[in-house]
């Protein structure tokens, strides 16, 4: 699997050409740059701002209680304080820093190039930018969220100003961005390995993506059902969570924590794969009993879904279901007792270098561990009654992300540094570092559960003197000025100018996987050859192949055409399959994320129109970049990608990354959806009015009008692309001009059938727009989509040979008319079975 070496004139010509395609715009045009390195680098820098000023409003609520009855702050500062300091610490830190290390490091461990849609990491990023300074932002002009990191209802239903607004849309406008990368990210990790690298010898970090992605998947969608309801209840009245309505605060309860639980492992599992890179480096071996770590890995994620209802233990629920949660909660220590435990193993049996990274790694595993001895406790509920909402939990939690993401993210950036910037950060000011952050933190956070213990509620402002809280709380405040010194250093460290310390070579902790074969910042082009693996630790195993990467002796060495190329492999086993064309520089992803940005962020002061008209120029705005970017037609079926081997250079349906991706973000979109069905018999069950005596119901003949005119919608879909196929392309485009007409038809029909309900009477009315608005929107967008491939056919982008749009377009058909179909039957048969 190489190629003979090529005469030095024409490697340097290749290069060339590679390098061109590839070049990172110079000057104010480097902000449309979309290399997975430079936004990687924007994204991870941006969550760690986020993180610090999430830091300094800690460090103000530590103040506030450092002695008792002070008025540092007042009770309404504080709570927005402390909304804001978790709410900004989970979404705008936690999670996009695994999204952010990913993007920057996941091409490069699977020796891709970039991930097969840089435009959409890109755009991912503005989104979170604009939405982090938005929601942050809020807390300088006094209006932030003050309800708690989880919002609950009826305190912020009633909460008066913009505050939970913010919040609710804010935050769900970060979330379909989250959702956006974990999209990107498994798709990267299923389709863009490098030939030879099977699933069972891909590097651990990747499996992870896999797991945590997935997660992203299945748990933010609940939370954005749940942020939909509550902002129609905020904005419109709808009464989704007030009771004296029929509506019900423990839906939202449920639908936080169905999100909120996995989150905490969202957050855990990535800073597990970053050890999981650092430790065999350091013990210098592979990685113990890599299969049943992602056994492990796969376990927790399931499991974590399994758990919601311990955050919930006091609200009242049957007692058969504390059990079962309880039982599930311990469970779950069983696969992440597996992984901690095969670190050790490596640990041991290797000839371990206590290097910086490792330092923190070790410190991470010895606070994770006592956070997991507290979780253990609080799990089981009689303990958690007594603990529940005192300070115990602050000091539980704490343990739980500071060894269960900070320390370990701290260890990344120790050791993938020199990855970014070929330079070592300094051994003496990271060991001060962590020293006082270290010490800091259990200075801060131990005495805490004393403090619960003792009774101290989470979320006061101030409390009187006598209680014996006094100095505990006077030493977690001097702890936590310790962590503020000790971060300090580390960020010092980081952004130091360090032109003048030597430029080391690649790879200098001598890992053996792919990303350190990355030649960052001199090239942009990932890698000059995409190599052929075959054992987990390539660099081990065959020591030339960085040279012969280098020398472009692999796959890809050249960029013909000018254009940016990677390859695609099979899922399994990695056999290349296609060279696929990736997106390059432009500004269109940011004017996108703008005005997303706007068509979430105007509705928070009710200014409806400016939000009406910012999401219209964002749709024109993702089309253009669709139009131009995507599923091109190319020059030619196929081109030599080395080694004598030929590709297809465009691929359409299961076969193309964008098939995959649209059926990822189906899976989350259909999640959201379930949640809403959910929310539906979630009422019937628990309340006794639903339906209320002499409610109206749905007009069942025009929702049956609904279910029949979204079928005729599928059916012309499909068919347009089945037509399309054996190049009937008359009949392909009436089909496309009738199925836009059915599906509006159908939407419209469907909204008809709920008009004559008041949905701020009850819950049962509102429930059913609820369920009639989510399917008219997705129509909305089907039809828009519809009329793309009718231009594409038209204008020469859509041929019966090249038809990738249609299927993608058929496919998000598949998932929606499912939608529409269980809602017609939702709000068609269950007046008549309720
Ligand atoms: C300098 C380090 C930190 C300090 C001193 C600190 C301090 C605190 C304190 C005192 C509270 C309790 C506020 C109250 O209940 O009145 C709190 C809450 C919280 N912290 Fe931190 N924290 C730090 C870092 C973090 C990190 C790194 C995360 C997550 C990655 C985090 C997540 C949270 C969350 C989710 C809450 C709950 C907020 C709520 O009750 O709504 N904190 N923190
Ligand atoms: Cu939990």
């Amino acid at each position: 699997m190489l190629a003979e070496p090529v005469a030095r004139d024409i490697a340097e010509a290749q290069a060339e050409r590679l390098r061109a395609a590839w070049a990172t715009p110079k000057g104010w045009r480097y902000v449309t740059a979309v290399n997975n390195t430079e936004v990687g680098k924007w994204y991870c820098l941006t969550a760690l701002v986020f993180m610090l000023l999430a830091g300094v409003m800690a460090l103000i609520i530590r103040l506030q209680l450092a002695v008792p009855e002070n008025d540092l702050v007042s009770a309404d500062r504080f709570n927005q304080l402390f909304t804001m300091h978790g709410s900004a610490m989970m979404f705008l830190f936690a999670v996009p820093m695994f999204e952010a290390i990913s993007i920057l490091l996941l091409p490069g461990m699977l020796g891709a190039r970039d991930m097969p849609f840089p435009r959409l990491s890109a755009f991912g990023y503005w989104c979170f930018l604009i939405g982090g300074i938005f929601v942050i932002g809020s807390i300088f002009f006094n209006v932030a969220p003050r309800a708690g990191w989880f919002m609950y209802p009826p305190l912020a239903t009633m909460d008066e100003g913009p505050g939970s607004d913010i919040w609710l849309l804010g935050l769900s406008f970060i979330e379909v961005a989250s959702i956006a990368a974990a999209v990107e990210l498994i798709v990267g990790t299923l389709k863009c390995r490098p030939p030879g690298m099977r699933v069972n010898i891909m590097p651990l970090y990747a499996w992870y993506v896999l797991v945590v992605g997935g997660m992203i998947l299945f748990a933010f969608p609940p939370l954005i059902a749940g942020d939909f309801l509550f902002e129609l209840e905020r904005s419109f009245d709808w009464p989704f969570f007030d009771p004296t309505r029929g509506g019900d605060p423990m839906l939202w309860q449920h639908l936080f924590w169905i999100f909120g639980h996995p989150e905490v492992y969202i957050i855990f599992l990535p800073s597990i794969a970053i050890a999981a890179m650092v430790v065999p480096t350091v013990a210098r071996r592979p990685m113990f009993g890599y299969s049943w770590i992602v056994l492990s890995a796969v376990g927790t994620g399931f499991l974590s879904f399994g758990l919601w209802v311990h955050h919930m233990f006091t609200t009242g629920l049957p007692s058969i279901s504390l059990g079962f949660f309880s039982a599930a909660s311990e469970a779950v220590v069983i696969p992440t007792g597996i992984q901690i435990f095969a670190f050790l193993a490596t640990l041991l049996v290797g000839r371990v270098r206590m290097t910086l990274p490792m330092l923190w790694i070790s410190g991470a595993l010895a606070i994770f561990t006592m956070g997991g001895l507290t979780g253990v406790m609080l799990a089981l509920a009689p303990f958690d009654f007594q603990a529940h909402d005192t300070y115990f939990i602050v000091a539980h939690l704490h343990y739980t992300l500071f060894g269960g993401m900070v320390f370990p993210v701290i260890a990344g950036v120790y050791y993938f540094f020199p990855f970014i910037q070929k330079r070592l950060m300094s051994e003496r000011l990271g060991r001060w570092a962590f020293w006082l952050t270290f010490s800091g933190f259990n200075l801060c956070f131990l005495p805490m559960h004393l403090t619960g213990l003792l009774g101290m509620p989470r979320r006061v402002y101030t409390y009187p003197t006598g209680l014996g809280w006094d100095w505990l709380n006077l030493i977690s405040t001097v702890g936590a000025f310790v962590i503020a010194a000790g971060f300090s250093v580390f960020v010092w460290d980081l952004i130091r100018p360090k032109h003048r310390q030597p430029q080391i070579p690649r790879n200098p902790w001598d890992a053996g996987t792919l990303e350190w074969t990355h030649d960052v910042p001199e090239e942009a082009w990932g890698v000059r050859s995409i190599p052929h693996v075959s054992t987990r630790y390539p660099l081990w195993d065959e020591p030339q192949m960085l040279d012969r990467i280098d020398a472009g002796r692999y796959y890809l060495p050249d960029a013909q055409e000018g254009k940016r190329e990677t390859l695609v492999t099979s899922v399994i086993d990695a056999v290349p399959v296609q060279v696929q064309r990736v997106t390059g520089p432009t500004w269109i992803t940011l004017w996108a994320a703008g005005f997303t940005g706007g068509a979430f962020i105007f509705p928070t002061f009710h200014w409806y129109p400016p939000a009406i008209l910012c999401g219209v120029l964002a749709i024109c705005c993702i089309i253009g970049w669709l139009w131009t970017a995507t599923a091109q037609v190319p020059e030619a079926d196929s081109k030599d990608a080395g080694l004598g081997l030929s590709l297809p250079t465009y691929a359409a349906g299961p076969a193309s990354v964008g098939w995959w991706a649209m059926w990822i973000t189906m899976l989350g979109d259909a999640t959201a959806f379930a949640s809403l069905v959910f929310g539906f018999f979630f009422y019937w069950t628990a309340s006794p009015d639903f339906p209320p005596a002499g409610a109206l119901h749905p007009e069942a003949r025009l929702v049956g009008l609904a279910a029949l005119a979204f079928a005729a919608n599928w059916a012309l879909t499909v068919g347009a692309r089945w037509l399309n196929r054996r190049s009937h392309v008359g009949g392909a485009r009436l089909c496309l001009i009738v199925a836009p007409l059915a599906a509006a038809g159908g939407a419209t029909a469907l909204v008809w059938s709920v008009l004559s309900l008041d949905p701020t009477s009850h819950v049962y009315p509102a429930i059913h727009w609820a369920l009639a608005v989510w399917v008219a929107v997705h129509a909305g967008a089907g039809v828009i989509m519809q009329f793309y491939c009718l231009a594409g056919s038209i204008f020469g982008k859509l041929t019966p040979r090249y038809d990738a749009d249609i299927w993608n377009v058929s496919l998000f058909w598949h998932f929606v008319t499912l939608s529409a179909l269980v809602t017609c039957a939702v709000l068609g048969l269950a007046p008549e079975a309720l």
